[in-house]
């Protein structure tokens, strides 16, 4: 297969950064966007030795920005081939009789309306092309509620249903979607969810074995490397230790 170029959103961190770091070995062409200017420099000047890489800074809650700065690619880059929809976080574990509205706010803003933002940006070039793959960043929690969970879980059910919503509405135009649904990962997500504290962010993953962004940059390397006629739809991963949302083996 000829080089792709991937736009990989919350690439500073996490998922996204393993996923870039993956595909630059694996015939992708970069396209690393995230808030964090400094992170991201530093992960091109990383991976510009094995293939071409450029950065975007933006928030994805912010519409505008998100435009402004999708336009702003240079031509070469304008013909991206697949979207890995991967920025998003859980603020906040309250019951919802006392979660706060700023959590409420940034999970639906960044989770749900980023998501979007970023998608109408690029899906219209891959319809006139009739090309290109959607990967959508799902979780367990966007297939089950757990307590505590609430806006998360509403927000990953709405990624749920906006990738099948595209797939939908995409297939006439020879487009992949894809969701990817992991259970409990290590990353800097437990520790954005409980605000910085690392007691217990780190209780998250006490006595099992995590997944890890590259087991998950693995997956998706998986994915877009199917055959064109093959899609995969909508895969649930779980480190073995954990069997639902809630269900957790730990020693
Ligand atoms: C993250 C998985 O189980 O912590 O999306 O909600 S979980």
């Amino acid at each position: 297969m000829s080089k792709r170029i991937v736009l990989i959103t919350g690439a500073t961190s996490g998922i996204g950064e393993a996923a870039a770091r993956l595909l630059a070995k694996n015939n992708f062409d970069l396209i690393l966007c995230g808030r964090r200017q400094d992170r991201l420099d530093a992960l091109q000047k990383e991976l510009l030795s094995q293939t071409s890489v450029t950065t975007l800074s933006f928030e994805v809650r912010d519409a505008q920005a998100v435009q402004a700065a999708i336009r702003s690619l240079p031509e070469k880059w304008k013909a991206i081939d697949v979207l890995i929809n991967n920025a998003g976080n859980a603020h906040g574990f309250d019951p919802i009789q006392t979660g706060s509205l700023e959590d409420w706010d940034a999970m639906i803003d960044i989770n749900v309306k980023g998501l979007l933002y970023v998608s109408k940006e690029v899906i219209p070039g891959m319809t006139e092309r009739a090309s290109g793959h959607i990967i959508n960043l799902g979780s367990i929690a966007g297939k089950e509620v757990y307590p505590g969970g609430n806006v998360y879980c509403a927000s990953k059910f709405a990624v749920d249903a906006l990738t099948k919503g595209m797939r939908l509405d995409l297939n006439p135009y020879n487009i992949k979607v894809t969701s990817i649904n992991p259970g409990l990962v290590e990353t800097e997500f437990a520790l954005v969810r409980f605000k910085g504290n690392e007691e217990k962010a780190a209780s998250v993953y006490k006595g099992m074995k995590p997944l890890t962004g590259p087991d998950i940059a693995d997956i998706m390397l998986y994915v877009l490397q199917a055959p064109p006629h093959v899609v995969l739809a909508d895969i649930t991963v779980f480190p073995t230790a954990q069997a639902s949302a809630a269900v957790v083996k730990r020693v």
